[in-house]
């Protein structure tokens, strides 16, 4: 198939999997195309059935915003029909549904049938999408795509409570590529980290509100009085100053570590023993099962989709959002029991490996086929 894919280029759940997902059809021998207004982080080598489109939106003193969306339709028009794409898999409803509506709308017209996939990711739906801003555009591209398809069961319930839709969404989980994520021997790196052999626990975010940061530094805080530990906090935004200031409020600086974006945050995850993620909502919660995939147990909120990873424990536990003080407590009781803590990383790992890529890759590929047979286009596979 010549599959084109619209996402989001930068750091963040929805664009990583994204790329992932079209660099694995891309092995299986598929076209893919990607779209975006800059080349996607984790597109970081070659690959001779990648492709890379670079959307540039002509700026004009009239505009106090550049109008991305029109430009990025004009994009997947001229793709669609210079590269024969069979079908388009937009990331992220805002503002790529819309795009990918006026696109197939205008292809239309000359004869050409473009049907596209819609996968809502989290914040499209739970935050930013039901905002009366947005609200209206995003209902009506998601009525009007192809397929829909959500990261999680919860993330489709919510969309199906937030806003009014007609037509069945499908289920298709984020995945885990294991050739990247596992466990591997980093103990030089850990001895530098945790020269006493102290318990690492770590968080991974992108630092938006949403993320809840403090309440990451408030239960280690709880829990470095108990156990001997250190606290790895990767990745940049807004919150990080706030979270800085709490550590030096609570005195605990000589145990953090801000390591800011990381690419390799795989090499991170093989040393920690820990994962923490209280996030307010989370749609699926991809860089906890990252951590389960290299054997790090998570201690999370309940928000969202996290039970679909976060098996109450088994695999780590999970607390109402805010409730720090019980995340330390699960903290402090997983940790202080070394045969207790390998039996929670064993158990992370097992959950982690029923959401391999090749157990997950075949349902897109599956989607995509019966999309392009529910609108009458004929494909190669
Ligand atoms: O919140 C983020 O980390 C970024 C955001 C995105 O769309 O880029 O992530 C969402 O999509 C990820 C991939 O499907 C999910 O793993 C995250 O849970 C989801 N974030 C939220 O729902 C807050």
């Amino acid at each position: 198939m010549r599959i084109g894919i619209v996402c989001y280029p930068t750091y963040g759940g929805s664009g990583v999997v994204a790329t992932e997902l079209g660099k694995a059809l891309a092995k299986k021998g598929h076209q893919v195309h990607f779209i975006t207004y800059q080349e996607p982080v984790r597109l970081d080598s070659f690959h001779e059935n990648i492709f890379y489109h670079e959307v540039s939106a002509l700026d004009y003193p009239l505009f106090q915003y550049q109008p991305y969306e029109s430009a990025l339709a004009s994009k997947i028009v001229d793709v669609a029909k210079f590269e024969k794409l069979d079908i388009l898999h937009v990331h992220y409803a805002i503002p790529h549904a819309s795009a990918a509506m006026i696109a197939r709308s205008i292809l239309k017209e000359s004869g050409y049938n473009l049907p596209f996939v819609t996968t809502l990711h989290g914040t499209d739906i739970t935050l930013v999408g039901k905002d009366p801003s947005y609200k209206p555009v995003v209902e009506y591209s998601i009525n009007h795509s192809d397929g829909i398809t959500s990261v999680s069961a919860s993330l489709r319930d919510d969309t199906y409570a937030n806003f009014n839709i007609r037509n069945k969404i499908e289920v298709i989980p984020n995945f885990i590529d294991f050739e990247r994520f596992r466990k591997t021997d980093k103990e030089h790196f850990k001895k530098a980290i945790a020269p006493s052999g102290e318990k690492i626990l770590i968080h991974i975010s992108n630092f938006r509100k949403v993320k809840r940061v403090e309440d990451v530094v408030r239960m280690f805080s709880k829990v470095v009085k108990k156990i001997s530990s250190k606290l790895l906090l990767v990745g940049d935004g807004p919150e990080r100053m706030g979270a800085e200031m709490l550590c030096r409020n609570l005195g605990i600086c000589d145990h953090v570590r801000f390591l800011g974006k990381q690419d390799k945050v795989e090499d991170l995850l093989a040393i920690s023993d820990l994962f923490i993620l209280p996030s307010e909502t989370e749609s699926f919660g991809l860089a906890a099962l990252e951590a389960m995939a290299c054997e790090v147990p998570v201690i999370s909120s309940n928000a969202g989709g996290l039970p679909e990873i976060n098996i109450e424990g088994k695999t780590g536990y999970m607390s109402d959002v805010g409730d720090y003080e019980d995340m330390a407590k699960h903290a402090i009781y997983i940790l202080e029991d070394e045969t207790r803590l390998q039996e929670f990383k064993a158990n992370a790992f097992a959950h982690a490996r029923t959401f391999d890529i090749d157990n997950i890759l075949p349902q897109y590929e599956a989607y995509y086929e019966r999309t392009l047979r529910m609108n009458d286009v004929e494909f190669v596979i």
